[in-house]
């Protein structure tokens, strides 16, 4: 198939779809003043739709993923200023942050935070309200570029997750250098937390880091009520995945929130 018409096509058509997971509060009483969500993207494609792993390896071989990352945001703050309540009686939907992936090839683009600066402006948002996740194999990798772009997006009152953390479990000396809100434990730990001794020894561990650090934790891939159980044993401040909240399609979420204020 010819993906690079395919995934070119589908962002001059405005033809992805963004998705929104859940991220809930694992204590009651802490952190409880806003919701959060993920978003995600989709890619419909012949009657289903793909999910990134399908077609973002195939975007990032061809130079996409920063306009890809762009479209996203821009998608994204649009939703968040469709709940401002402007076009609503002015009353504001409850808070929501929505949590943003940011590429590799994002971490090392020049026009990314200018991008993110302006986008802001123009709807309006609250940069507080916004979370960029990097992954950690990518601030690695990259290690001089997102330290750079992270600062920046820090600057602007943005948050920031250390997503997939623990997958490259090599040094942990570069988290404290950087400005880091949340700490995402890689789902690979969490789907076995039950079972697995080993793994439940990581999510501990990478917990207590955080909790040293004084950063949120959120496990992912939360499949079942054992699993939910356990983190919360842990003291981990987040779950997300599918037992908590499948994901839902950005629009429903809008929706959703404007019609529950
Ligand atoms: O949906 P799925 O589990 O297949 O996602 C696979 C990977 O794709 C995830 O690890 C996630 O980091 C990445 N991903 C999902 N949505 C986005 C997105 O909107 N932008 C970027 N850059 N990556 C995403
Ligand atoms: O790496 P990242 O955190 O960005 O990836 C999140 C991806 O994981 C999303 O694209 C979402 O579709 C997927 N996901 C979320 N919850 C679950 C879950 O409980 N089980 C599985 N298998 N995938 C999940
Ligand atoms: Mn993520
Ligand atoms: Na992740």
């Amino acid at each position: 198939h010819d993906w690079s018409k395919l995934l070119k096509d589908a962002l001059r058509e405005d033809r992805f779809i963004l998705f929104a997971q859940p991220v809930v509060p694992l204590h009651t009483g802490r952190n409880q003043s806003f919701r959060q969500y993920e978003v995600l993207l989709r890619l419909p494609f012949r009657q289903a739709l793909l999910n990134p792993g399908s077609f973002l390896p195939v975007a990032d071989r061809l130079d996409l993923m920063t306009s890809i990352d762009r479209w996203i945001i821009r998608k994204a703050l649009e939703m968040l200023a469709g709940c401002r309540g402007d076009n609503n009686n002015g009353t504001p939907c409850m808070e929501t942050r929505l949590m943003i992936n940011l590429s590799g090839q994002s971490v090392q683009d020049a026009r990314l935070f200018p991008y993110v600066e302006q986008q802001i402006k123009q709807f309006g948002i609250d940069p507080g309200m916004i979370c960029f996740e990097i992954s950690e194999s990518v601030a690695i990798s990259n290690f001089v570029h997102a330290k750079r772009v992270m600062n920046a997006l820090h600057s602007l009152g943005c948050h920031l997750v250390l997503d997939d953390f623990g997958s490259g479990f090599s040094s942990l000396s570069y988290l404290r250098e950087l400005p880091l809100s949340y700490l995402k434990i890689d789902g690979n730990f969490v789907h076995n937390l039950v079972s697995s001794p080993v793994d439940a020894a990581m999510v501990k561990a990478v917990h207590e880091v955080g909790q040293v650090m004084n950063l949120l934790t959120i496990a992912e891939l939360v499949e079942d009520g054992e699993t939910l159980v356990r983190l919360r044993q842990i003291g981990v401040d987040f779950a997300q995945g599918y037992y908590c909240g499948r994901p839902i399609p950005l629009v429903q979420l809008r929706d959703r929130l404007q019609s529950e204020r």
